[in-house]
């Protein structure tokens, strides 16, 4: 018989997911304990999670690794792990803004950052893309304040504002905001943009895939040829996009956009990548509203925006309501040049205490 492991951490929401956290050092040096150790806890792969702490969804089955950072710019250093629900395998090939709200709020809580009173800027080196964040938590007394007047789209209710700051995104996961070098190409078939500006993501018209591109996120998926047609372009923009293969890789997004419905720039559903989004990833957002401002780009053609020079407040529409993203944009010809993208989140520790894996998953080696 072997005792279970009981291992500190906490669970946040952060933004429109919900993750566990842990303190780095807290989890195996060893990768491959590391990963068996947090497939355990989430309860992968099985599509329930049953066995574990995952919500059985790629939104709810999110790792955030943070420790204290040795680097003069940054406070924490946060990675970003998704496990999957429904196969065993652990994934640092994406970032995650969502999650990235509770990285201030956790900090704060473990003591990795002081905090202020009143607000307490943290800044957070980005692990899996090599960027800089700064995410600023209200901390009232000195303590993190989680209730407040602030709502963002999918999530109920109203909670503390937590302002997110980007300088360096651009190209930090494929080393070029267009990482095939055109603002369009045909691939598989279709007519694509190429973009990562935080997010590698692939922008498409929704109306190529016969789709009005206000359908339901489970309409959606459950079309199986739209399905087929949109791994396609994203198995062949993989290597393009300079991701290599991409089959077992969570990027790029596929995005589909069609003519805002409510006053925004572009409506959205996106591919992540094999189920749709509920509402839209934090890079994923920043990376589509880039793409709206690049001349010649497919997501230049469906969006309603105007804007090519200084800053900008971008209503992103998807499927529960609008993500708002705030720019400051330098357009030359056809190049563009983001200076800072910022936008609001909110976060809220939920549990804090030991998760319970089984003592053989983690073996010292
Ligand atoms: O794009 C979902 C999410 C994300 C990632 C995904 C995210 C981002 O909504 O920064 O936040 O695209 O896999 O959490």
């Amino acid at each position: 018989m072997t005792a279970q492991r009981a291992i500190r951490c906490s669970v946040l929401r952060g933004g429109t997911s919900k993750g566990l956290f842990f303190r780095a050092g807290d989890l195996p040096a060893d990768r491959a304990v590391r990963d068996s150790v947090l497939l355990a806890a989430m309860g992968s792969p099985d599509p329930r999670e049953i066995d574990g702490m995952g919500g059985a969804h790629p939104l709810t089955s999110k790792v955030a690794l943070v420790s204290r950072s040795a680097r003069a710019d940054a406070d924490v250093d946060y990675l970003f792990l998704q496990v999957w629900p429904d196969r065993a395998e652990v994934s640092d090939s994406q970032n995650c803004g969502n999650l990235l709200a509770g990285v201030g709020p956790f900090a704060i809580e473990e003591g990795m950052v002081d905090a202020a009173d009143g607000s307490t800027p943290v800044r957070i080196f980005m692990v899996n893309t090599g960027s800089l964040a700064v995410a600023t938590v209200e901390t009232p007394g000195g303590t993190v304040r989680y209730d407040g007047g602030a709502r963002i789209d999918g999530v109920p209710g109203t909670h503390a504002p937590i302002p997110v700051e980007f300088v360096d995104v651009a190209g930090s996961t494929c080393g070029a905001l267009l990482p095939t070098g055109h603002a369009s190409d045909e691939i598989a078939g279709f007519t694509v943009t190429c973009i990562d500006n935080g997010m590698p993501v692939v922008c498409m018209k929704a109306s190529d895939l016969g789709l009005s591109g206000y359908e339901e996120p489970a309409a959606i998926e459950a079309d199986a040829e739209v399905r087929a047609s949109v791994e396609a372009v994203r198995l062949a923009a993989g290597p393009l996009m300079g991701l290599g293969d991409v089959a077992a890789k969570t990027v790029p997004k596929v995005t589909l956009l069609a003519p805002a419905q409510h006053g925004g720039v572009v409506a959205t559903r996106t591919f992540i990548p094999h189920r749709v989004h509920e509402a839209i990833g934090v890079f994923g957002a920043v990376s589509v509203a880039t793409a709206c401002l690049v001349p010649g780009s497919v997501a230049a053609a469906v969006s309603a925006t105007s804007v090519r020079e200084g800053a900008a407040s971008l209503d992103i529409e998807h499927p529960t309501g609008f993500f708002t993203v705030e720019m400051d944009v330098e357009t030359d010809g056809a190049s563009v040049r983001v200076r800072r993208a910022a936008l609001l989140r909110t976060a809220r520790l939920l549990m804090r205490g030991e998760v319970y894996v089984p003592g053989a998953t983690w073996v010292d080696r």
